[in-house]
């Protein structure tokens, strides 16, 4: 069996599972959002990770249903949170570009009656490349609904400033190659404040991700990146794992 035959079939087996990674202030040192990470448990190959199996979903077409299928589950989720927190949900190029998307962005918030300035969709830069129009139109169909765009992995794949000022976002995720000591490495602390002289500049808030010491959090911190995420701060999880930050305190 092919793990392309298997991947139709997960959503139906319940084989996927989403986990959730802490977004922090860094001002704060406050949670204020989560990260839905998709994870696929296959009955005889175990965990297959997203990295894998992905890629293997937008060729077959089969991560229009998954796409679909983390988007509720996770809206859901987070409407059920005593706080307000902001959820961050990935998606593909090719659901975006799919027609009927922000349809279903609509008919999923008003399902699960998530307030809609709490979803996020992390969108890749490659993502906006295959039909700029139509990528265009999706995002700002979501965005009238109240829905905020952040662009991820910034600095890598298909990087280009004019996007930033082309596409409706309201945040920077900026890659955590870019993360990755720079507290000691020149170079790497050279692009990191570029980039948050830009999101200043633009009036767009920075996100770092992969943030992995306490040094690299006191850098961003000083440099004030504004927010972060990485295994320092929490690494992806059940949400129950999470409950002293979604809901009420005793
Ligand atoms: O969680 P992890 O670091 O293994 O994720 C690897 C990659 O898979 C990341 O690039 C991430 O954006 C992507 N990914 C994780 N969950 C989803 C999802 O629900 N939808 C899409 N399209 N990509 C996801
Ligand atoms: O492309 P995207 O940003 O969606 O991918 C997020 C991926 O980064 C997830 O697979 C997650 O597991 C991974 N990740 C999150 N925090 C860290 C970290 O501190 N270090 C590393 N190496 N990976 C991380
Ligand atoms: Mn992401
Ligand atoms: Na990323």
């Amino acid at each position: 069996r092919s793990l392309e035959h298997d991947l139709r079939h997960a959503v139906e087996r319940g084989e996927l599972r989403v986990v959730y990674q802490p977004q922090m202030a860094i001002d704060s040192g406050v949670v204020v959002g989560f990260e839905a990470l998709l994870r696929w448990h296959h009955p005889e190959r175990g965990t297959v990770p997203p990295d894998l199996f992905i890629p293997i979903a937008e060729e077959t077409g089969s991560i229009l249903q998954i796409g679909e299928w983390v988007l509720r589950e996770t809206c859901r989720e987070a409407a059920s949170w005593q706080k307000p927190l902001r959820i961050a949900v990935n998606v593909s190029a090719v659901q975006l570009h799919a027609p009927g998307f922000s349809e279903l962005v609509h008919e999923v918030l008003f399902t699960t009656g998530l307030a809609p300035a709490r979803l996020e969709l992390e969108i890749t830069e490659t993502a906006l490349v295959r039909d700029p129009v139509r990528a265009l139109t999706a995002l700002r169909r979501v965005k009238a609904m109240g829905v905020r765009i952040a662009m991820d992995d910034f600095g890598t794949g298909y990087s280009s400033l004019s996007n930033l000022r082309a596409f409706p976002f309201d945040k920077i995720k900026i890659d955590r190659s870019f993360i990755r000591a720079v507290d000691v490495n020149r170079e790497t602390a050279a692009i990191m404040r570029a980039v948050l002289g830009l999101g200043r500049g633009l009036g767009l808030p920075v996100l770092a991700e992969g943030v992995e010491t306490s040094a690299e959090l006191a850098f961003l911190g000083a440099e004030a990146c504004q927010e972060a995420q990485g295994y320092l701060l929490g690494r992806p999880g059940p949400i129950a794992q999470f409950a002293e930050h979604t809901s009420e305190g005793p």
